[in-house]
């Protein structure tokens, strides 16, 4: 008799990302005239820049040839991409061997995936608020119980609040594996070195690990702060590293990201070497490797011409958050965010919940833009807006609250 997994039903509601589509096309529905503005999803929404499409051409037109057909390739990405991406560190001073590299479809599979690799019973520590993938892929995997008000049962949440500047305090209790975003969504906070170092110390000294996602770390426009969390002494024992191509090269739909997982990396019942075995298994069993059209995309994109190119592109969005930012401070609302990243976490005016909001601002404005409480307890009373999207309709956003919005 076949069971199913009852962990799914644990799951708190619907997904946020469809719920949101969902509230959204019912307003559609009864205001047919109204031109909804969405500054929700963070999708891309400009022309993928010229290098990388003509790698991608590239890409297309080997399978044109025999000589250059290719069919199955190893599931941990092409050399070629994982050289560049092992020199892309390398630039910053990161010595990291391209065999440490693990090319994806998606930092989002790869950051719900990670967990299959650990145990069970390990403790599971998250930021409070965080991208929901984190949570639910270990709340599928049985690691907690059920959802309260106050989050699920047996997760350690780390709350991101105005007044730790939304970076979190060290858990109380031991934990296993810590989730660390940064530049954050949904907040857009940074991590700074210093409270790097107390996780990555924390790790080092309990022997848990921290998966890092750093889908955003090419919108830090600041010197000062690390990009990558094995600008850490330490981290390449600890940490388990996630980026993408989905933001900086317009990928989203495309698809492709990396995974670094360091062979001095261990647990503490494995030596160093076995966490990057079991990633390796994994990936070989689960997994048959991106698309190797979309891997040559990737080597283009991390040329020299594609990264002035994609940069640009960054710039452009980081100007998109300026805008936004510029709006709603202007209103007297309070915002975070958008400097290093792109987006924008508002406090929620008058102390509405992030829901009353999302639908306040739909309704009187026609802008769509997240909840927090959507993204854990912590999140609620504030409120994420994208800056992905062309420059005219953020513009129409920003004027539309600013005329619009009942404070
Ligand atoms: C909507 C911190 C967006 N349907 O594109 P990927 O898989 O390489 O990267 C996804 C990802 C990874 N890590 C972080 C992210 O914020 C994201 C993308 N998040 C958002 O609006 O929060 C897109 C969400 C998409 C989803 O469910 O991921």
């Amino acid at each position: 008799m076949a069971r199913i997994n009852q962990n799914y039903d644990k799951l708190a509601a619907g997904y946020l990302f469809p719920e949101i589509a969902k509230r959204t096309h019912a307003f559609s529905e009864s205001n047919p005239d109204a031109q909804v503005l969405r500054l929700g999803i963070g999708d891309t929404t400009e022309p993928i820049v010229s290098s990388v499409l003509d790698g991608l051409r590239d890409g297309v037109n080997a399978l044109g040839a025999e000589e250059s057909y290719s069919g199955y390739g190893p599931s941990e990405g092409i050399s070629p991409l994982r050289e560049s991406l092992a020199k892309l560190y390398a630039e910053r001073g990161l010595s990291l061997d391209p065999s440490e590299f693990f090319v994806s479809d998606g930092a989002k599979s790869d950051s719900a995936n990670i967990q299959g690799i650990f145990s069970e019973d390990c403790v599971v520590a998250v930021q409070d608020p965080a991208y929901p993938v984190y949570v639910d892929s270990n709340v599928i995997a049985g690691r907690t119980g059920r959802a309260t008000q106050e989050g699920y049962e047996g997760l350690v949440y780390m709350p991101c609040t105005e007044e730790n500047g939304f970076f979190p305090e060290l858990p109380k209790q031991k934990v296993d594996l810590i989730y660390i975003c940064s530049p954050n969504n949904p907040t857009g906070a940074v991590a700074t070195r210093e409270q790097l170092k107390t996780f990555v110390d924390y790790a080092n000294q309990h022997r848990a690990v921290i998966f890092f996602d750093s889908a955003y770390a090419a919108f830090i426009t600041d010197p000062d702060l690390p990009r990558s969390i094995y600008e850490i002494e330490g981290a390449e024992k600890c940490a388990i590293e996630f980026n993408s191509f989905s933001k900086t090269a317009g990928f989203t739909g495309v698809r492709l990201a990396w995974t670094i997982v360091p062979k001095a990396c261990q647990t503490e019942d494995s030596e160093p070497g076995k966490l990057h075995a079991l990633w390796t298994r994994r990936q070989n069993t689960f997994f048959n490797g991106a698309s190797n059209v979309v891997q040559a995309g990737g080597v283009a994109a991390l040329s020299p011409e594609g990264r002035k190119q994609t940069d640009e592109q960054v710039a452009f969005y980081l100007e998109n958050a300026r805008i936004i930012n510029e709006g709603l401070t202007s209103l007297g609302i309070t915002t975070y965010g958008s400097d290093n990243a792109p987006y924008v976490w508002l406090k929620t005016p008058k102390g509405l919940s992030s829901w009353e909001f999302f639908d306040k601002l739909l309704n009187e404005c026609h802008v769509v833009g997240t909840p927090g409480s959507g993204f854990g307890p912590a999140g609620e009373g504030f409120f994420r807006l994208s800056a992905f999207g062309h420059r005219g309709n953020v513009e129409k956003a920003v004027q539309s609250i600013k005329e619009n919005l009942k404070l």
